[in-house]
């Protein structure tokens, strides 16, 4: 397939490009580079260093061969290159990463809000009026978030893929529906993906487009196959305290000897997905795309949940790390239940790749390889969901010497 990657210099993006063009896929990227703009920005800088797109591309052929495009293009603000760009290219497949996609960047100020919500929903937008006026008939897979079902709005019922059956109370008696599951988003971020699926709802209903919505949980692990191959491939390994997710943020702690940083009493339930997994699961829904006229495919992309604290208390058990309760930045429930249908993933092939010592051991390997370049200022957690949330003052002002067998 000819498939065109939107944001696949990001930290999913990257993986899941090597991995397609590693499994014969003809891949073009389409990337404006904001996130790496957006680590000037905070400056701070990915934990592994990754390499610039033209030397990340040039690696990529010298280890294999395979070529991967690329194109330095703003879907929010380049309509007509992209629509250009689609009509040219042609593709059969497209994966669209490209969102800001950090929660609490996108509560850390009025510009961010402003910012998340300008690119990610014009984004998608443009997307979606370029395919119909190419005439595209692309299949587009769209990575959405497990955070436009909220937590605990259903308590203990398992959250269903995508749509819900309601019955409806009308004068005739009731009827049953089945409706998009309601949207709960946590924070301005997971609001512009509840956006998102409405405009996919109109799109495939109008228009006939073939719309699959990936609902993932959050994405842990650094490496895949691919990008392990050469040192100069290695993907984006995110700690700091906006982009930094909760799993890998442990790993890297655990590895520079920081106190683990749980929110509150870390009652809060989430999905989980490793990389490697994550990719499989693109190229899955990439095989499997829906019939133009049928309402948007949607799948749980997450393998298994797991509460915040429960994730410290492993981690600390394996590193031996300290556990540090902190004031909690963000506007959530102290605690919550979460259960997920994943069955169409199951059906579809999906071997889950579950969470293992030594597979956490492989995260904070990583992280140890490249402690020095961890900046101790940048990982408490310090953008706060409404003014006057207290935050905590940084744990470390120097990186700990580790023992002898480390
Ligand atoms: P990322 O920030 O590392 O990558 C996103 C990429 O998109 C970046 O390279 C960025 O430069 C690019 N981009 C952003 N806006 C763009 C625009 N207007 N035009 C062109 N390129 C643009 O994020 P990620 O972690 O790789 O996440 C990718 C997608 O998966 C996001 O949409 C995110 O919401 C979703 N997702 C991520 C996770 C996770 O844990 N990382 C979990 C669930 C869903
Ligand atoms: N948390 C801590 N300590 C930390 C960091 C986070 O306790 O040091 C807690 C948070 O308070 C929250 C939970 O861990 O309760 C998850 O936070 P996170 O930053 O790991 O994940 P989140 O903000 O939900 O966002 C990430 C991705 C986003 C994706 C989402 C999937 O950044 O792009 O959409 O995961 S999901 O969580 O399933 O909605």
């Amino acid at each position: 397939m000819r498939v065109l990657v939107l944001g696949g210099d990001g930290f999913c993006g990257w993986p899941t490009s090597l991995y397609l063009s590693d499994r014969g896929h003809d891949v073009t990227i389409l990337d404006n580079l904001s996130r790496r703009n957006i680590d000037n920005e905070l400056e701070v800088q990915s934990l592994t260093p990754i390499r610039p797109m033209g030397e990340r591309i040039r690696v990529w052929r010298e280890v294999t061969g395979r070529e991967i495009g690329f194109e330095n293009l703003d879907l929010a603000t380049e309509y007509d290159r992209l629509a250009d760009y689609l009509a040219e290219l042609r593709p059969d497949a497209i994966v669209h990463f490209a969102e800001q996609r950090a929660a609490p960047y996108s509560m850390r100020s009025v510009r961010a809000k402003r910012y998340t919500v300008d690119n990610n929903v014009r984004a998608t937008h443009n997307l979606l009026v370029a395919l119909v006026a190419t005439g595209s008939s692309a299949a587009l897979v769209h990575l959405g978030t497990m955070g436009v079902y909220g937590y605990g709005w259903s308590g203990s019922a398992p959250i269903p893929e995508g749509y819900l059956t309601v019955k409806v109370p009308t004068p005739d008696g009731e009827i049953e529906r089945q409706i998009l599951h309601p949207a709960n988003p946590g924070s301005v971020y997971h609001m512009t993906k509840t956006l998102d699926q409405l405009m996919f709802a109109f799109y495939a209903k109008n228009d006939g487009l073939r719309i699959t919505d990936l609902h993932q949980g959050i994405v842990w692990g650094t490496q895949t196959g691919q990008t392990a191959r050469d040192e100069r491939l290695i993907n984006r390994f995110d700690y700091d305290g906006d982009y930094g997710t909760v799993l890998n943020r442990f790993l890297m702690q655990a590895a520079i000897g920081h106190p683990l940083t749980v929110h509150g009493s870390g009652g809060q339930t989430r999905a989980f997905i490793h990389i490697r997994d994550s990719v499989r699961c693109i190229e899955i829904a990439l095989e499997n795309p829906p019939e133009s006229g049928s309402q948007p495919m949607v799948l749980n992309q997450i393998t298994e949940t797991h509460r915040v604290a429960d994730l410290a208390k492993m981690v600390s058990e394996i590193m031996g790390a300290e556990i540090a309760n902190l004031p909690n930045p963000r506007q959530e429930a102290d605690e919550n239940e979460l259960k997920v249908l994943n069955d169409q993933f199951l059906a579809l092939g999906l071997r889950p790749t579950t969470l293992s010592e030594g597979l956490l051991e492989e995260g904070v390997e990583i992280a140890q390889r490249y402690r020095h370049r961890a900046d101790l200022t940048k990982i408490v957690a310090r953008s706060v969901w409404r003014a006057g949330m207290q935050t905590s003052e940084d744990l470390l002002t120097k990186l700990p010497e580790l023992p002898e067998e480390h």
